[in-house]
């Protein structure tokens, strides 16, 4: 990979060659084919979809149905109305839970969650669960981030009627064992949601082959634009569930008491939608799928290595999960004894190094590993072996610049 002219594709690297930016995790950088993309809808084909019966508005239509048939084939979907355009993947979640919550769960039902869930993947049950009766259970891993089969045999039993997991941890970058889990779902009966935010950008993804029933995912973290995220969900699951936003084109007919619904997609797509941004997340997945997750998989790990390897080696600096970088999706966080997250992501700013500090919206998983606050330096196959060497070397003077002897 020549990642020199890779980040001639971004204009924002470009303009910012001082920048080290580390935080993917939170937003990707996009491509110029993105931006293009999104500005050549609006330039050439503006007109609300779904709606108009002139030429304009049907080209808006075809952009729209056009990006639905790329994520299908993106992700191995059998069929584009199983595509649903939402505004990122916190909405794609929600309206899962409302949705099939209220028609699934009952009293004395159970559903399963793991501890490090983020939280757009936990309120939503927390909700549906207090508005059913039914039980939040948590999966509990290691330090690592590792599930054992006996933690997953143990929560999801009889009484499961719902797994929800992300597959890829935000903050220790473990990936799930989601076939296990699948499985163990299967046999008793249980629907699996998977939230994929975290790793739709990084790995390839085919719903057939993993079996979940529902996966959500957000346009942003995967080089796409701001408010276009994806549900997918099977057929028959999709069918059943009613709609969780109405107004708009969901609709086949409305009298003064009720609606007929939509078919699928539109059922579940209420008001004017964001054709732009889904034209938009079209050229991002193109643009990947030409780089190849092979390659970027190679270039993020060896990216990991190096800075897990320089962070290893500076005295009190704890990286959080496992010790293979391999295992780290691209995801390093760490704390630094006797300094604040804050604090490390301000100095580490002052050398222009982009982290996140904070909670990572997973209180939960912070508060089972017993910190409260961390900091997270995440990256793509666009960074480069000399920004992570200056982020190591930055790190390196945290503690002194804080005014301590080391
Ligand atoms: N995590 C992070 O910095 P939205 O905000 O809807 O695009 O994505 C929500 C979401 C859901 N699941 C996981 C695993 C996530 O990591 C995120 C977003 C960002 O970690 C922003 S908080």
């Amino acid at each position: 990979m020549n990642v020199k002219k890779i980040r001639e594709d971004f204009p924002l690297l470009l303009a910012n060659p001082d920048l080290t930016y580390l935080d993917s995790a939170a937003t990707s950088q996009k491509p110029a084919c993105v931006l293009r993309a999104e500005r050549e809808f609006y330039e050439c084909h503006n007109a609300n979809p779904l709606r108009g019966l002139y030429e304009l508005s049907e080209n808006a239509t075809k952009c729209y149905e056009d990006a639905r048939k790329t994520v299908q084939h993106f992700i191995g979907a059998a069929r584009p109305e199983e595509i649903i355009f939402t505004r990122n993947a916190t909405e794609s979640l929600n309206l899962v839970a409302y949705s099939l919550g209220s028609l699934l769960l009952k009293p004395g039902d159970e559903v399963v969650v793991s501890i490090m869930e983020h939280h757009s993947n936990l309120l939503p049950w927390q909700m549906v669960c207090r508005q059913t009766g039914a039980t939040l259970k948590f999966l509990e891993c290691d330090q690592t981030g590792f599930l054992s089969d006996e933690t997953l045999e143990n929560a999801i039993t009889d009484k499961t009627r719902l797994v929800a997991i992300a597959q890829v941890s935000n903050v220790l970058g473990r990936t799930a064992p989601i076939e296990k889990i699948v499985k163990l779902a299967r046999k008793h009966g249980a629907v699996v949601v998977m939230d994929a935010a975290q790793s739709a950008p990084h790995m390839p993804i085919n719903v057939k082959d993993l079996e979940v029933d529902f996966m959500a995912f957000s346009g942003h973290k995967l080089m796409g634009p701001m408010g276009i995220g994806v549900l997918y969900g099977k057929k028959e699951l999709l069918e059943e569930m009613p709609p969780f936003l109405t107004g708009g084109e969901m609709i086949d007919s409305v009298s003064r008491t009720g609606a007929v619904f939509a078919p699928l997609p539109h059922k579940f797509e209420a008001g004017t939608v964001n054709a732009a941004g889904a034209w938009g997340l079209k050229a991002a997945i193109e643009y990947l799928q030409q780089i190849g997750f092979d390659e970027i998989k190679r270039r993020e790990e060896a990216l990991t290595s190096r800075a897990l390897e320089g962070l290893k080696e500076i005295p009190h600096v704890h990286v959080l999960g496992s010790e293979k970088a391999e295992e780290h999706c691209g995801i390093l966080t760490f704390t630094i004894d006797g300094v604040h997250p804050h604090d490390v992501s301000a100095i580490l700013d002052a050398d222009g190094i982009a982290v996140r500090a904070g909670h990572h919206c997973a209180q939960p998983l912070m508060e089972y590993l017993g910190v409260s606050t961390t900091t997270r330096a995440s990256l793509f196959f666009y960074n480069t072996e000399e920004e992570i060497d200056a982020f190591v070397e930055s790190m390196k003077t945290v503690r002194r610049r804080m005014g301590y002897g080391e």
